[in-house]
């Protein structure tokens, strides 16, 4: 039988484009895009799309038998910056919709589903060097706190009843096709659309903090090899660490400056400072390294060459 997928969040920073490169990959009709308000011109010219809340299982379940979903990529989630202003409604989308979703998988409405956590669900007492797969995980923020219980939910769903969920800690997305939301690592785009068009930034990060990030790219292509891996080769089912590279503010700015030489920044640190000291700075992923061959090709050199030659392009 074919794989159908279903998106919920398609139209945030991630799904945006995990949707178009699913659709290279299995076909346009076969990966259904669903947000809970209306996807872009060209989400909609390349395949299906559905309005649907991300909390309501029901609905969720209407586009399953709709479609024949055989897969669920759930992508809708508030993140760290916003959930800390927000924190009923935060554990409200990101533990009502994976349960509802958890338990579609238990009643066989579907085969697969992918979940996202984040480095997030590490804390101030976890080791921030070389973050290992297992070790001491408790955050200090809403966020954080909501993505470590999804992940024991996920590992106790593949325990209890056999659902084959998969799942990985994302550390900072950088992109530049649709701009992040309420995250802590989003001064890392704001950073090169400000470069561009100001030619100077106020990063509400202290210039010596260090976080584990990754471009756009390798996110994408590490979610759908994940997916894609042979069930056997999945041994860890809370999430698994991912890394790419880590650089801090001053760090990213110098390479900037290699194409902006007139480019400056200042730092006005703000509650997000809080939260990244709390998370780990360089992670350790040699279990998705050695289970499912996982390779990052964008170190912060190339990622800052495709971001500028791209956002160039869009605002021009
Ligand atoms: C955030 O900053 O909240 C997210 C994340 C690290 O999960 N980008």
């Amino acid at each position: 039988m074919s794989d159908t997928i279903l998106i919920i969040g398609a139209c945030g920073q991630i799904g945006t484009e995990l949707t178009q490169k699913l659709r290279t990959v299995y076909g346009g009709n076969n990966v259904i895009a669903s947000d809970i308000r209306k996807g872009s011109e060209e989400m909609l010219n390349e395949g299906p799309f559905e309005i649907l809340d991300a909390t309501d299982k029901e609905g969720i379940l209407a586009v399953i038998k709709k479609y024949e979903v055989t897969q669920v990529y759930l992508m809708a989630a508030m993140l760290s910056a916003t959930a800390e202003k927000h924190p009923q409604k935060a554990w409200d989308l990101n533990m009502t919709s994976l349960l509802a979703v958890l338990e579609l998988a238990r009643e066989k409405h579907i085969q697969k589903i992918y979940w996202p956590s984040s480095m997030a669900a590490f804390g101030p007492t976890s080791p921030k060097i070389n973050t290992p797969q297992q070790t001491v995980m408790e955050p200090s923020t809403v966020y954080g706190i909501s993505k470590i219980s999804g992940e024991h939910w996920c590992n106790y769903y593949h325990a209890k009843y056999g659902v084959d969920v998969r799942s990985i800690r994302y550390p900072g997305i950088i992109s530049w096709k649709t701009l992040p939301g309420g995250g802590t690592t989003d001064y890392a785009v704001d950073i090169y659309i400000d470069a561009l068009q100001k030619g100077t930034y106020e990063c509400f990060l202290s210039a010596k903090t260090r976080l584990p990030m990754m471009y756009m790219n390798d996110a994408v292509n590490a979610t759908i090899q994940l997916m894609q891996a042979p069930e056997e080769s999945i041994k860890v089912r809370t999430s698994y660490n991912l890394a790419a590279i880590s650089f801090t503010p001053e760090e990213i700015t110098a390479e900037i400056q290699k194409h902006i030489p007139e480019f400056t920044i200042s730092y006005n640190p703000d509650f997000r400072q809080d939260i990244a000291d709390s998370w780990p700075q360089i992670i350790d992923d040699t279990a998705a390294r050695d289970d499912w061959k996982w390779q990052h090709e964008f170190d912060l050199e190339s990622m800052t060459t495709e971001m500028l030659t791209n956002l160039r392009t869009k605002i021009s």
